[in-house]
């Protein structure tokens, strides 16, 4: 089995996920200028897209898309633990998960490497990419804090992290937005952890909500 890389790339998961797996592999570095490979193989001839990461099986097969890679070297796998496994509910949140990166988050950086695209643009952009990293952000510190059982591989932003002991250590300081909840703003993201006080030492997180999107969507929660 073969992957076709690139430094810094898209290619840096699936090569994780071999390493994790514990596969015996091969890397082939690909030049994203020339189309070559280190070895001097035509890349566009392995993976006419032109675009790592490119898996080589032993069999010839050529597999593409971050997503169905993964999924293919954590099932050569399971014992590894990367994925649950194929045909449960859990599998489909990892599938939601890995898409949601694949066309909200990976692909939504392209305008901003690029030279035709205008500044007021990349501006537009990178909101659109703040709200799409706090999704993300949510969903994971969601699942981390076990409030729910949405299952995502992310890193847990700091600042997410940072809201909910800020919380926990004063949770009285943040404003009220009812009779009951408070709200504590995010800086960086256009989110919000709304919270109510449940009993004399029991806060509960309700949502972390769009400071614009849907307001008020979590009242009879
Ligand atoms: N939809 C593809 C996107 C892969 C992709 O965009 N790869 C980039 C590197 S992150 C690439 O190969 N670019 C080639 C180039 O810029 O010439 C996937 O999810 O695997």
């Amino acid at each position: 089995m073969k992957l076709y890389f690139s430094p810094g790339a898209c290619s840096l998961s699936p090569h994780i996920a071999l390493r994790e797996a514990g596969l015996d592999f091969e890397l082939e570095r690909v030049d994203f200028a020339t189309k070559k490979t280190a070895s001097g193989e035509d890349f566009l001839a392995v993976n006419p897209k032109g675009l790592v990461p490119t898996l080589r099986l032993d069999n010839g097969e050529v597999l593409t898309e971050v997503p169905a890679v993964v999924q293919y070297i954590a099932d050569l796998r399971p014992e590894s633990g990367l994925a649950p496994a194929a045909g449960t509910f859990a599998r489909y949140r990892l599938q939601e998960a890995l898409n949601f990166v694949a066309t909200e988050l990976h692909k939504g950086f392209g305008p901003l490497f690029s030279k035709e695209c205008p500044d007021a643009w990349k501006e537009v952009v990178k909101t659109k990419l703040a709200a799409s990293l706090a999704e993300a952000a949510v969903r994971f510190v969601i699942s981390h804090s076990g409030i729910s059982t949405v299952l995502v591989g992310m890193a847990t932003p700091a600042e997410f992290e940072q809201a909910l002991e800020s919380i926990a250590a004063h949770p009285e300081r943040y404003p009220l937005c009812d009779d009951r909840h408070r709200f504590f703003l995010l800086k960086r993201y256009p989110f919000q952890v709304i919270y109510r006080k449940t009993s004399e030492d029991r806060w509960l997180v309700v949502a972390v909500a769009h400071t614009s999107r849907r307001p008020g969507y979590w009242h009879n929660r």
